[in-house]
């Protein structure tokens, strides 16, 4: 004897219908699942103020002196090195001055004030297979 939660009694249609619902569930369920997967995996845009060291939401003098406290090796409290790094080519003396020229109102060949958006990078493959080149 078969024991089933269901009513015996269910025609044909019923029971097609009911597995086509079935289907349907399953398929919204792994589609979510497979959402969730990249989402999180990917990460979320992160955004700063080029220039603004101290991350107090303005390029201010004091985002100089922060970098030069820390290219002195002195302690400073909050320090974003991605915004104090304004022309990107690593921390040095010339961010404090290009930030310092910019609040003096001098020409700056970089977009300092403004806010740049980092993109996330999916994360690389351990499988994928490395690039060689031809010959
Ligand atoms: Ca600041
Ligand atoms: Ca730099």
């Amino acid at each position: 004897m078969r024991i089933s939660y269901f009513n015996e009694n269910f025609s044909k249609n019923q029971v097609n219908d009911m597995n086509a619902l079935k289907n349907t569930i399953i398929c919204l369920l792994l589609t979510t699942l497979l959402v969730s997967v990249l989402v999180f995996s990917v990460g979320a845009a992160t955004q700063y103020i080029l220039g603004d060291a101290d991350r107090d939401g303005a390029v201010a003098t004091t985002d100089a002196t922060v970098i030069q406290r820390r290219l002195t090796g002195m302690t400073t409290p909050t320090f974003d090195e991605k915004a104090a790094d304004v022309d990107g080519n690593g921390l040095d003396i010339t961010d404090a001055t290009f930030i310092l020229r910019y609040e003096t109102l001098f020409d700056v060949p970089y977009p300092i004030g403004q806010t740049v958006t980092v993109m996330p990078t999916a994360p690389r493959d351990e499988y994928e297979l490395p690039i060689i080149p031809n010959k």
